[in-house]
């Protein structure tokens, strides 16, 4: 069984409500960054960033949401989080997966921050650039890939609800709104806000 390390309230989400989605059993491990479980000998033995979410699944180890979101798709393909290799709309699944930590992230410190960069050089072009590709994007729906809901989801929709919703750190939008309330209704999601909460 894979074993999932979390802490509440953090960007642990989108791991717990991943593991929500496959409807496979899991283990959660809770490593409470309140306390300083993460910067433990044992824990970073196994993810030297210290940081959570982290998984294990027997010999394997990993952290980051986004490579987690990917990790565990493929592992249970019968969950349909990910076009399968071959497929047209996996170029965009993957796009989308790492745009969340590629671009989002980045682009909601750059707003708390207010730092100015040249933005043909910053990776994420700038904050209003970001929102506005999302924005398109999301405007069609109802998912990221259009009817196919998938891990993508997972990692945009935890860091839209974690930027716009929850954190105000992001102007919000129609279509964030949207998207969100329809990543809201997902039952997993509903299980692992209740998780997450602590
Ligand atoms: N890039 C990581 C970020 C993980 C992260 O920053 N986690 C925070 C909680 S939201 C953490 O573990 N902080 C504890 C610490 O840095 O000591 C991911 O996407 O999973």
């Amino acid at each position: 069984m894979m074993q999932l390390y979390w802490s509440p309230r953090s960007r642990s989400f989108s791991a717990l409500w991943l593991m929500e989605e496959t409807g496979q059993p899991y283990e959660r491990v809770l490593t409470d960054i309140s306390n300083g479980a993460q910067k433990t000998p044992e824990y970073l033995a196994i993810i030297p960033m210290g940081k959570v979410p982290a998984l294990r699944d027997g010999e394997a180890t990993l952290a980051e949401s986004a490579a987690i979101c990917a990790y565990v798709a493929e592992r249970y393909p019968q969950a349909n989080l990910a076009p399968p290799v071959g497929d047209p709309l996996r170029a965009k699944y993957l796009y989308w997966l790492f745009f969340a930590p590629g671009c989002i992230e980045p682009a909601m410190v750059q707003l708390a921050t207010k730092i100015e960069m040249n933005p043909v050089a910053a990776g994420w072009g700038d904050a209003q650039l970001v929102f506005d590709v999302l924005d398109t994007a999301l405007a069609r729906g109802p998912w990221i890939l259009g009817e196919i809901f998938s891990a993508a989801d997972i990692a945009i929709g935890s860091g839209l609800n974690f930027a716009v919703r929850l954190f105000k750190m992001a102007p919000s939008r129609p279509s964030f709104e949207r998207y969100i309330d329809r990543c809201a209704a997902r039952p997993a999601f509903q299980r692992a806000s209740i998780i997450a909460a602590g």
